[in-house]
C-alpha cells in the first residue's frame, strides 16, 4: 500500500519532512551528552593547568580545543556505533540515553511507518557527525565523512551483500544545526534512485564511493537544506554526498536508519531490533540499558574477527551497473 510520503520518497529519492522534532526536548539532550564526552576528554588529555579554563568554554570552543589535541580517532568518541576496524574490549562508542530516546522517538517512527509500514527495526548503520568549518580541519580530515565532506554514494552500498539485495532501509538524517549549502548540506540528484544499486569503489580511506561519480558534478543538484526540527529521508538508492562546511560555524547531524522487520540488517551482528510492531511481544528491547547490552554482546562477537563491519562494495561482474553506462 502506498501513501503520499512513500510515493514521493520512492519517486524522487529524497524527502524533507518539516517540523518533526523539538530542539529542546528531542535534540539538545544529545548535544549535552556530546559535551559531557568532551569534558571527559578534557580531563584526560588537556594540560592540567588548562583544565578548569577549558571546562568553562562553550560547546564549540571545547570541541575546537580537543580537536587540536591529536586524540587518536577522535570522531569515534562521538559516534553511535562500534569502530569499523580493530574492535577491542575497551572500544568506546557514543550510545547514550539521549540517542536511545532519539532512535525510538515516536515522532520519527510515525514518519518511518509511512515509508516502511508498521513492522520496523532500528538498523545499526548510524552516525553522528560534528563538522567544524572546513578551514579549521587538518588536511587529512577534509574528505572524512564524519568531520568533513562525504563522497557520492548510495546508502545500500554500505551494507553487506545480503543487505544490498534484501533490505528495505530508509535513512533519517537529522540536523542539530540549521543546515545550508554554505555549511555543508547534503546534495542529491532527483529521481537518480531509480537507477537501482550501482557500482562503487573504495575511496582513499576505504570509504564507499560511487564509481564515475565525477559524472554527477555537472548534473542538476538538489540542495538538501534543513532547519532544526526537520528530518530528511533518503531512499537506499538515492545517490548523495555532502558539501564542505565553508561557513564559520559548526554543522552537527545524526543519520539513523530503519529497515523492514525480518530482513537482514546488512551489518550483522550489530544491534537490529524492533522499534515498532503491531505485536507488542516483538518489542523486546524496551530501554537504554537493554540496547547497550546488545552493543556489548555484538562487541564480544566482533573482537575475534577484529572488525565491526566491512564494506563489500557492490561491484557487479560487468560494467553494466556503472553510472557511466546508465546516463
Ligand atoms: O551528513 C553527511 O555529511 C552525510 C550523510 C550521509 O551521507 C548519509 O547519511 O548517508
Amino acid at each position: 500500500m502506498t501513501n503520499s510520503l512513500q510515493k514521493k520518497l520512492y519517486e524522487n529519492g529524497y524527502l524533507i519532512v518539516k517540523n518533526v522534532l523539538n530542539f529542546n526536548t528531542d535534540l539538545k539532550p544529545i548535544l549535552n551528552d556530546m559535551e559531557f564526552v568532551m569534558d571527559c576528554l578534557i580531563q584526560k588529555y588537556a594540560k592540567k593547568r588548562e583544565v578548569k579554563k577549558i571546562l568553562n568554554l562553550d560547546f564549540k570552543k571545547k570541541y575546537s580545543y580537543i580537536s587540536k589535541l591529536n586524540i587518536y580517532d577522535l570522531d569515534q568518541y562521538f559516534n553511535t556505533r562500534l569502530p569499523r576496524d580493530h574492535v577491542k574490549r575497551d572500544s568506546d562508542y557514543f550510545a547514550t540515553q539521549s540517542l536511545w530516546n532519539l532512535i525510538t522517538n515516536k515522532k520519527i517512527l510515525d514518519v518511518v511507518e509511512k515509508i516502511l509500514g508498521k513492522e520496523i527495526m532500528s538498523n545499526p548503520v548510524q552516525n553522528t557527525r560534528i563538522k567544524q568549518p572546513e578551514k579549521k580541519l587538518p588536511k587529512g580530515s577534509i574528505h572524512d565523512g564524519l568531520s568533513g565532506r562525504t563522497p557520492w554514494h548510495q546508502d545500500a552500498a554500505v551494507l553487506n551483500t545480503r543487505g544490498q539485495k534484501l533490505t528495505d532501509m530508509v535513512t533519517v538524517w537529522i540536523p542539530f544545526t540549521k543546515t545550508t549549502k554554505k555549511n555543508g548540506c547534503m546534495i542529491t540528484v532527483k529521481k537518480i534512485n531509480k537507477m537501482g544499486l550501482l557500482n562503487h569503489i573504495s575511496g582513499y580511506r576505504g570509504q564507499v564511493e560511487l564509481k564515475n561519480s565525477e559524472l554527477l558534478d555537472d548534473m542538476k543538484h538538489i540542495y538538501l537544506e534543513a532547519n532544526i526540527g526537520d528530518v530528511i529521508l533518503l531512499h537506499k538508492h538515492s545517490i548523495h554526498c555532502s558539501l564542505p562546511n565553508r561557513s564559520d560555524d559548526f554543522r552537527i547531524s545524526a543519520d539513523l536508519r530503519y529497515n523492514v522487520a525480518g530482513q537482514p540488517s546488512g551489518r550483522e551482528p550489530l544491534p537490529n531490533f524492533y522499534v515498532r510492531s503491531k505485536n507488542k511481544k516483538n518489542l523486546k528491547i524496551k530501554n537504554f540499558k537493554q540496547w547497550l547490552s546488545l552493543w556489548e554482546r555484538a562487541k564480544e562477537k566482533c573482537i575475534p574477527r577484529k572488525y565491526a563491519f566491512k564494506y563489500p562494495l557492490p561491484t557487479f561482474k560487468t560494467n553494466r551497473r556503472d553510472l557511466s553506462k546508465l546516463i
